[in-house]
């Protein structure tokens, strides 16, 4: 069988993790492109360099033009501009939201049939703009930020039961935001939900909630700690995971941004929601039940989501 291709779009921070992660574990051939004259190329031939030592079998380029991408199975968009500290995610709308236009439009001519998996922020309403840029079906557009929202609520929960991140699920849902909504009643350890965690002395309300606002504020933290860009190694992490489900016809639940079409009482929206992801792209849209509190807090992120998106139809409306 040969290889599959995997094309990383943003050869940056977590465009170069990507790449790492994907040659080891043999996941394709992985081709990088930016528009930073050599640097794709660079970190393809520093990265492909590691294969002797790590004992990998994967090649690794990079290049400046859109066609290196061509025939890619799948296709991980990390190009635009990442936040600095005191900026939001939405600061970045007028610069990205140009940027994931043009690698849409490219995809759509070189990777019509890939499996594409956005990370530019603000998130939601680029994989939107992503997907009408691309022409490509909803169900192979996708959005990488619920697992990451929810390994940074499972890494969090863990610390504070002193158990292993393994035994920890969690569930995050609605828009990758200030406004996103960990899901405190579905979240577990070894299947016990957290209020019952608490009832058992575990842990207070008091901590818990903390733990809920450092989830909303973890991009932040780390932006904050490293002044100079934002996290790269967890959202690679989570994009891949998201791949490897859709490359091995795996069938994982997963929370992802995905298109909405009635679900949720959503119309062409993209916003976070659990999935199965599998070979045909999002298999299944999970609709749980959510109550009175739940739905209020994932309406608010809605909204939040749906403000970008006018800010986005806007912008167009100016530039035609
Ligand atoms: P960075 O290291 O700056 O890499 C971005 C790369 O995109 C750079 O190498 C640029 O040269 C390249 N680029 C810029 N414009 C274009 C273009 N038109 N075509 C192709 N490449 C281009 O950033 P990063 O890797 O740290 O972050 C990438 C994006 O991911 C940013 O928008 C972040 O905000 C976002 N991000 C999202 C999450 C989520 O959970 C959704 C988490 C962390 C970062």
């Amino acid at each position: 069988m040969a290889r599959k291709k995997i094309a990383l779009v943003g050869a940056g921070q977590i465009g170069g993790t990507l790449a790492l992660l994907a040659a080891q574990k043999e996941l394709g051939d992985v081709v990088l492109f930016d528009i930073a004259e050599g640097m794709p190329a660079g970190k393809a031939l520093d990265l492909a360099e590691t294969s002797p030592v790590e004992g990998f079998n994967a090649s690794l380029t990079g290049g400046n033009d859109y066609s290196v991408i061509e025939g890619a199975d799948v296709v991980i968009v990390t190009a635009g501009i990442p936040r600095k500290p005191g900026m939001s995610r939405d600061d970045l709308i007028g610069i990205n939201s140009g940027v994931c236009k043009t690698v849409g439009e490219a995809i759509g001519k070189y990777a019509p049939n890939a499996f594409v998996i956005v990370i530019t922020n603000p998130l939601d309403v680029m994989v939107w703009v992503l997907q009408q840029a691309s022409g490509l079906p909803p169900e192979r557009v996708v959005g990488m930020a619920g697992v990451l929202d929810s390994a940074r609520f499972r890494y969090f929960l863990a610390e504070e039961f002193n158990v292993s991140v393994e035994d920890v699920t969690a569930f995050v849902l609605g828009g990758h935001g200030d406004t996103m909504v960990p899901l405190v009643r579905y979240s577990t350890v070894a299947g016990i939900p957290l209020p019952d965690l608490v009832k058992m002395g575990w842990t207070t309300q008091e901590k818990l909630d903390a733990i809920v606002q450092r989830t909303r504020d973890g991009g932040a933290e780390i932006v904050k700690l490293l002044k100079t860009g934002s996290a790269f190694y967890a959202p690679a992490a989570s994009a891949i995971q998201m791949a490897e489900s859709y490359l091995k016809d795996q069938k994982r639940v997963l929370p992802v941004a995905a298109h909405l079409s009635g679900q949720y009482g959503q119309d062409d929206l993209y916003v976070g929601v659990p999935t199965i992801i599998g070979a045909g792209g999002v298999e299944k849209i999970i609709e749980i039940e959510l109550n009175d509190e739940e739905k209020a807090m994932f309406q608010n992120s809605v909204d939040a989501v749906k403000t970008l998106v006018d800010v986005v139809k806007k912008l167009d409306a100016e530039k035609s």
